[in-house]
């Protein structure tokens, strides 16, 4: 697959999803191939699928055509998903990816196993909207379309700034940049401005954290309790993990918190010895060597056990990169 243009011939329907919880790489990539179909090839009836999607996304176009129900049972010509690594994460959506006529998958998880009749999947890029990029032909990417990108480009590489970050990645953000866009605000509004009940759960989760391994391990859990004290959602927890990253001395960095069924959410973060996505991956989750996720069972210091005993194993050389 070279671009997204010739995957459209003869397609008269276009079903586009994420993964579930979307964040900014999986509504920004998602946005920007919507709207290159409605904008360069209106005769396509194009949907979106996405769980309702964070506030400081709102901005960007046709964001609010998002649909966030699945009831219709419509078949679709063409079902793309994205920064997706496995069926499993699409959530509802699912329906339109097993019944639609061809799928197309575009992703930049290690763990996706190419599961779309077509795919374009490289662990080595920043972010699916980076992907998108290289797939729209340059003079369509309109200042709307270049808006998606930077912002999915932006959450993924934490402001350009993770490994993931390359060279193409930069040029491709300096083209964006002469679309017109607002490259300040975006980065201000969308990655940097906290509510005051953000700043008040990350305080308390750098208040619970400890060190594990000698300090090379810094681990943070957040209870049900905790979140309602502060009115905290899910979403309102994307920051903590990296905050706990950037502590001096550590390899890894484990944040989790309670979900209402009592099982814990986990995300990981590895300053580069540790291949944290092999961790999740034990356990049902994925992501990225630097970057992953899971969900767990058990307290939550049984957990963090757990985890410490697989990073453990990997920095000496047990097992592991
Ligand atoms: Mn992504």
């Amino acid at each position: 697959m070279k671009d997204l243009a010739s995957q459209l011939a003869q397609v008269k329907s276009v079903a586009i999803a994420g993964h579930v919880r979307p964040d900014g790489d999986c509504v920004g990539s998602c946005l920007a191939t919507y709207n290159y179909i409605t904008t360069w090839f209106p005769q396509i009836e194009a949907d979106v699928y996405l769980e309702p999607i964070p506030n400081i996304f709102k901005f960007l176009k046709y964001a609010d055509r998002i649909r966030n129900t699945c009831e219709n049972d419509k078949i679709y010509d063409l079902c793309i998903v994205q920064d997706c690594g496995d069926t499993s994460r699409l959530g509802e959506a699912v329906k339109y990816f097993h019944t639609a006529k061809r799928t197309i998958c575009i992703d930049h998880h290690v763990s996706n196993h190419s599961f779309a009749d077509e795919n374009y999947i490289f662990p080595e890029k920043s972010s699916t909207s980076e992907l998108i990029f290289e797939l729209l032909e340059e003079e369509k990417i309109t200042k709307e379309i270049a808006e998606c990108i930077y912002v999915g480009m932006v959450h993924d590489t934490g402001v350009f700034q993770y490994s993931c970050t390359s060279a193409q990645t930069m040029n491709a953000a300096g083209i964006l940049m002469e679309k017109g866009i607002d490259f300040t605000k975006i980065v201000d509004d969308t990655f940097y401005t906290k509510t005051f009940a953000q700043n008040k759960i990350l305080g308390q989760a750098l208040l619970n954290s400890k060190l594990y391994l000698s300090g090379k391990v810094i681990a943070a859990a957040v209870t049900k309790e905790e979140m309602d004290r502060y009115h905290a959602l899910p979403k309102h927890l994307d920051g903590i993990v990296s905050q706990l990253r950037v502590t001096k001395g550590v390899e890894a960095a484990i944040f989790l918190y309670e979900n209402e069924d009592g099982t814990w959410k986990i995300s990981m973060r590895s300053n580069g010895r540790v291949d944290v996505s092999q961790i999740a991956m034990k356990y049902q989750g994925g992501g990225h060597v630097r970057a992953a996720g899971a969900t767990m069972e058990g307290s939550s210091k049984e957990v963090i056990e757990k985890l410490c005993t697989e990073i453990d194993k990997q920095l000496s050389g047990v097992s592991g990169p």
